[in-house]
């Protein structure tokens, strides 16, 4: 689009929306309130500042949990508790922290981090120093050395982590790595190999440059991913499925709000979490009342270290989260596409680098999945004459968000279930990180390799991901407790008995954050619980809830002494369990760009605080270690990760026995 019209375009978002009123204390800031935001702090003392002058997160500052609690408890007879925005900008070369009192354009804080670590970069200045090396002398040589035409490179921006024996000297810093765009649009196959660019996002120049050896590019062909550039024979597909629901949606949105069978919950889109869930409630059996399950959950941080630590790629070990932020990086969803033809769609705004609302249409959907499945069944053959068979459809409601992270994609899922569970859900898709390379064949590698061929001259980088939730669960409410239910065998001393052994169940009650800390692996297999000690049910049984690990569940595998690690140290145990403490909402800190691990949720841990009988947070990370294979070249087919929330003792019995299914109709036929 001409620029011109596009800020055209924003400065009406300024005005499209302030009509909206408020509905929910936690509904994300508007473009009106972002646009409001700019203004205050573009005409005080800070918008005069020199430059550079960078907007790098406008969010709302939540209210405090319990003036929500109270609003939702009767929103009639509580007001509003008062709108906040939480801003963080680069100004004369620091961060600033500001409050915004939305109401009344007020700055009612101002303040400037200190510590270590920067935070999220934004798209201008990524966008702004990826062009720099076109016009530097050493560069445009190193392209003509490589074969290639200068005006069919790309270069793309990656965070340089930190490591103590390479400091910038304070300064804000990325690298590039530069792509042959010519014959694909698969850039992310075709890097220029072994060039080192360092860039200062704030003086906007090169200061460093390395050009230590020339491979050859991969070459273009057979890297096209687009339905027109594929020649038969095509690939294997079956017959079109489509998806129908006779009597329309069932569920709404209101504001941000939905509901949906038993369940409701809030929407929220955040700059740097993306999808933010709130306030998942589940009304009990007769539909009399809600009961809160999960507070707050969202995606607090995604680590992806890769495992070459060659001079060109030992820093690529990225927090797509901190470092990045979600909320620029959002798809647009296509209908029909990303989501199934009965889904509905929300949009999302962000703040830009110069503190204008961008609108993401479509960032997330909605919508009511039956995939043939069953939630449950029986057939019963004892009595006489007569068998049984009766089931329930499993029918679920999904909200889905689209993250690129540059090459990656990532799907996030929340699947909601009728029985009271909470699927989680992280798809990964998309291009692979590659090493190009002299090597056209397996047998010509004789030397230790950090990852694997998966085409000519092609390397897949070995490496990781780890996605660390969030995970603010308030089973009927918002004290609760950490229970692990470790299974125990137990050698049989009666003599009564022929068995040699069984196994049984001892419940421990975590104290303190020390015992909150879990490696699946490492221990007995147990149940990991959070309990309401003070809700029972009829029976005296304390509600709770479980956290299902699935197999996605890889810790890091680098040394403790590693950097990367000690900026990630949590990466090391599934779950950990804090206190809720509202200004820890970053697993690898507020400011993760180029952070030394002093602000993580690891060093929050050590406080070893009391977490019994408390509000408290968990958080779960999953993991895969990836090793390429040439199925992921030239994009890799979707792997899917999940966790789930399952009821423990919160229902009186299954909560489905009294639902009526939906084919009753075919099988009396
Ligand atoms: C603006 O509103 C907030 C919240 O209502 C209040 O605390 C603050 O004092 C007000 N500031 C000014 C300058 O009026
Ligand atoms: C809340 O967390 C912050 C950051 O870790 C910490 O500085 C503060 O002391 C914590 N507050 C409490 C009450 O623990
Ligand atoms: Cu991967």
């Amino acid at each position: 689009m001409n620029p011109f019209y596009a800020q055209i375009l924003l400065h009406l978002l300024c005005f499209l929306s302030l009509s909206f009123s408020h509905l929910h204390p936690l509904d994300p800031l508007k473009p009106s309130e972002i646009c409001a935001i700019r203004t205050i702090i573009k005409s005080s003392l800070l918008g005069s500042s020199d430059s550079p002058f960078g907007f790098h997160y406008v969010g709302l500052d939540e209210p405090d949990k319990l003036a929500v609690l109270s609003w939702q408890s009767d929103p009639s007879s509580h007001p509003l508790p008062p709108r906040r925005a939480f801003v963080i900008l680069r100004a004369g070369g620091q961060t600033h922290e500001l409050y915004i009192d939305v109401a009344n354009n007020s700055i009612a804080s101002h303040s400037i981090h200190l510590g270590s670590g920067y935070p999220m970069v934004n798209l201008e200045e990524q966008s702004a120093v990826a062009l720099l090396p076109f016009s530097y002398s050493p560069f445009v040589e190193s392209v003509k050395k490589r074969g290639v035409e200068l005006r069919e490179v790309l270069c793309t921006t990656n965070s340089v982590g930190w490591y103590a024996e390479r400091v910038y000297d304070g300064r804000r810093v990325m690298k590039l790595q530069c792509f042959v765009a010519g014959g694909t649009v698969n850039v992310y196959m075709r890097p220029l190999e072994g060039i080192t660019i360092l860039v200062d996002l704030e003086a906007m120049e090169i200061v460093e440059y390395k050009d230590r050896f020339v491979v050859p590019v991969p070459v273009a062909a057979g890297t096209d991913y687009r339905a027109s550039t594929q020649i038969p024979p095509y690939g294997p597909r079956g017959n079109r499925v489509v998806v129908a629901q006779p009597e329309g949606k069932g569920f709404t949105i209101q504001g941000n709000l939905v509901r949906w069978a038993n369940w409701e919950f809030h929407v929220g889109f955040d700059a740097r979490a993306g999808l933010v869930i709130s306030l998942a409630s589940i009304s009990n059996e007769d539909n009399s009342r809600y009961h809160s399950v999960l507070y707050k959950g969202f995606v607090s941080e995604l680590f992806v270290p890769y495992m070459d630590p060659s001079e060109e790629w030992y820093d690529k070990t990225f927090f797509d989260n901190g470092e990045y932020g979600f909320g620029p990086y959002s798809s647009s969803l296509k209908p029909t596409i990303d989501c199934p033809t009965n889904a509905e769609y929300m949009e999302g705004y962000y703040a830009n680098g110069d503190g204008s609302p961008v609108r993401i249409p479509n960032v997330f959907c909605i919508f009511e999945r039956y995939a043939g499945d069953t939630s449950w069944r029986h057939t019963e053959i004892m009595l006489p004459e007569i068998v049984i068979t009766e089931a329930r459809e499993e029918v679920s409601l999904v909200v889905r968000t689209v993250t690129t992270s540059g090459n990656y994609d990532y799907v996030f899922d929340w699947e909601f279930k009728t029985s009271g569970s909470i699927k989680v859900l992280a798809g990964l898709t998309g291009l692979l990180q590659i090493r190009a390379t002299d090597y056209t064949q397996f047998d010509q590698i004789i030397t230790e390799q950090h990852g694997e061929l998966v085409a000519p001259n092609t390397i897949g980088v070995y490496h990781d991901h780890h996605v660390t939730y969030h995970l603010d669960l308030d089973v009927a409410g918002p004290v609760n407790s950490f229970v692990k239910a470790s299974l125990h065998t137990v050698r049989s001393k009666d003599e009564t008995t022929p068995r040699k052994s069984y196994w049984t169940v001892i419940k421990e009650t975590a104290k303190t954050e020390a015992d909150g800390r879990v490696k699946l692996s490492a221990e007995p297999p147990a149940e990991l619980l959070v309990v309401n000690p003070g809700v029972k049910t009829r029976l005296g049984n304390a509600v709770g809830y479980r956290l299902i690990s699935s197999g996605a569940a890889a810790t890091s595998l680098l040394t403790d002494d590693d950097y990367p690690q000690i900026r990630a140290a949590y990466s090391k145990k599934q779950l950990w369990v804090t206190p809720y403490n509202k200004s820890e909402k970053w697993v690898a800190g507020l400011y993760t760009d180029q952070s030394r691990g002093e602000d993580n949720l690891a060093a929050w841990s050590m406080r070893n605080r009391p977490i019994e009988n408390t509000d408290i947070v968990l958080w779960y990370t999953m993991g895969i270690h990836h090793i390429p294979s040439q199925e992921d070249f030239p994009l890799m087919p979707m792997l899917t990760c999940d966790f789930e929330l399952r009821p423990f003792n919160f229902f009186e019995r299954n909560p489905l026995i009294n639902t009526k299914p939906f084919n009753n109709g075919y099988w009396a036929n």
